[in-house]
C-alpha cells in the first residue's frame, strides 16, 4: 500500500491509499465495521453500492468464529466473504475486553477465556499478527492495549510502554512473516500529551505504514479529545496516513479531518441503523417514533440511495414496528450512504478549499 497527499486545505489533507491490484481508496475515508467479516444484513454488492471500499474487520472474532483455519482454506477473509476490495483488520487487543469479561492483562499478551468454550489462552502479538497475515489483510493493525478512562499517569505510563513493547513486536512477526501489506502503529498514551509524545517519537523509530491514534474516544470530554488529535497529527511524519480508531459521530469525523485525520472506523452508522436510529441531511429521525406512522414523504430528499430512492418513512416505520430484517437492511443502506456521502462532501470541500466554510454550514444544520 502507498499513500499520497493530493491537496490540503489548512490541516485538512485529501489524499488516495493505493492498494494491490490498483484498488484506490480516496482519504478522508470512512470504513463500515464488519466484525465477523459482514456488514450486518448487506450483500458485498450492496456495501459497495454505498460508495464503501475499505472495511473493517476483527481478527480476535474471526480467531474464535468460525476459526482461522476455515478462512485460510478460502485462501483468506477477501475470498471467504466475497469481498473484491481492500480490509483493514483490527489486531484484538482492543476487542478482548468487550468480548469477554475474563480477560487479564500479562506482560507478554493477554489471557483470555473464549466466550463460545470457555476455554482459557493467551493472546499475543505474534499470534494476532500471524491471525492477520492469514486473513490476508490489507492493512495490518499492531496489537496494542486500550486502557480505560480515566487512569492515573503512573497507569497510562506502564500500558504505553507495554503497548510500544507489543508495537516492536508486532513489527518482528510481520517481517518474519515477510508480509507484503501494510502495517500501522497505534499511538497510546491515554490523554497524557508527554506519554503520547513518546509513544509516537518511539512508534517513528520503529516505522510502520501508518499510525493510528488508539485510546481515544473511550469516554474523555470532547475538549480533551481535539485537542489530543491536534496535539498528535502534528508530530506525525506528514506523509503518512493517519488513522482515528473508533470515533464517528458526524461531528468528530469533521472536526477531526480539520486537523490531519484520514481515516475513520465506527459501528454508529450500522448499529444505530438496526436501532432505527437515522442520521438525514435533515438532522436524526428515529423511525419509530409514531409521527412516522403515515408519513409518505422519503427518508432524506437529498439522498439516492435505494431506500430512499423507493420507500417512504410510514413504511420504514412499519418495518421497524414488525421487526423485519429488510427494514434493518433498508436502514443500514441508508446509514452508510449517508456517511458516505458525507466523507464525499468533505473530500470535494478540501479540494476546492472550502473546507472551513463546509464545516461550518454543517454546523449550522446540525445544532
Ligand atoms: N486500539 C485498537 N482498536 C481500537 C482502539 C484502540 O485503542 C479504539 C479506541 N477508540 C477503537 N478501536 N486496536
Ligand atoms: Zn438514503
Amino acid at each position: 500500500m502507498k499513500f499520497e497527499i493530493l491537496c490540503k486545505d489548512k490541516k485538512a489533507r485529501n489524499g488516495r491509499l493505493y492498494f494491490n491490484k490498483g484498488i484506490v481508496v480516496e482519504t478522508p475515508v470512512f470504513m463500515p465495521i464488519g466484525t465477523y467479516g459482514v456488514i450486518k444484513g448487506l450483500t458485498p454488492e450492496e456495501i459497495y453500492s454505498t460508495g464503501s471500499s475499505l472495511i473493517l474487520s476483527n481478527a480476535l472474532h474471526l480467531f474464535l468464529k468460525p476459526g482461522i483455519n476455515v478462512i485460510k482454506k478460502h485462501g483468506g477473509l477477501h475470498n471467504f466473504m466475497h469481498w473484491k476490495y481492500p480490509i483493514l483488520t483490527d489486531s484484538g487487543g482492543f476487542q478482548v475486553f468487550s468480548l469477554s469479561n475474563i480477560s487479564l492483562k500479562r506482560n507478554n499478551g493477554i489471557i483470555f477465556k473464549n466466550p463460545f468454550n470457555g476455554q482459557k489462552f493467551l493472546f499475543t502479538p505474534q499470534q494476532s499478527i500471524n491471525i492477520q497475515y492469514d486473513l490476508q489483510s490489507d492493512i495490518v493493525m499492531c496489537f496494542d492495549e486500550c486502557p480505560k478512562y480515566p487512569i492515573t499517569w503512573d497507569q497510562a505510563n506502564l500500558s504505553t510502554r507495554k503497548s510500544l513493547s507489543w508495537a516492536i513486536q508486532s513489527r518482528l512477526q510481520f517481517d518474519i512473516k515477510k508480509n507484503t501489506n501494510a502495517l500501522f502503529g497505534i499511538i497510546h498514551g491515554s490523554i497524557f500529551k508527554d506519554l503520547r509524545d513518546f509513544s509516537i517519537k518511539n512508534l517513528i523509530k520503529i516505522g510502520f505504514d501508518g499510525y493510528a491514534l488508539g485510546g481515544l474516544a473511550v469516554g474523555e470530554p470532547k475538549s480533551k479529545l481535539y485537542d489530543l488529535i491536534d496535539h498528535i497529527c502534528l508530530q506525525i511524519p506528514k506523509n503518512y496516513p493517519r488513522y482515528l480508531m473508533g470515533a464517528g459521530k458526524p461531528k468528530d469525523l469533521i472536526e477531526s479531518v480539520s486537523k490531519g485525520i484520514d481515516m475513520f472506523d465506527c459501528v454508529l452508522p450500522t448499529r444505530n441503523a438496526r436501532n432505527g436510529y437515522l442520521f438525514t441531511t435533515n438532522g436524526i429521525v428515529r423511525i419509530k417514533n409514531s409521527q412516522y406512522k403515515n408519513d409518505d414523504t422519503v427518508l432524506d430528499t437529498k439522498c439516492y440511495c435505494y431506500t430512499c430512492v423507493n420507500y417512504s418513512k410510514s413504511y420504514l416505520h412499519h418495518l421497524y414496528l414488525c421487526n423485519e430484517t429488510l427494514g434493518l437492511r433498508l436502514n443500514t443502506l441508508h446509514n452508510l450512504c449517508y456517511y458516505q456521502n458525507l466523507m464525499l462532501n468533505i473530500r470535494n470541500a478540501i479540494k476546492n478549499k472550502q473546507f472551513e466554510t463546509f464545516k461550518h454550514n454543517f454546523y449550522l444544520q446540525n445544532k
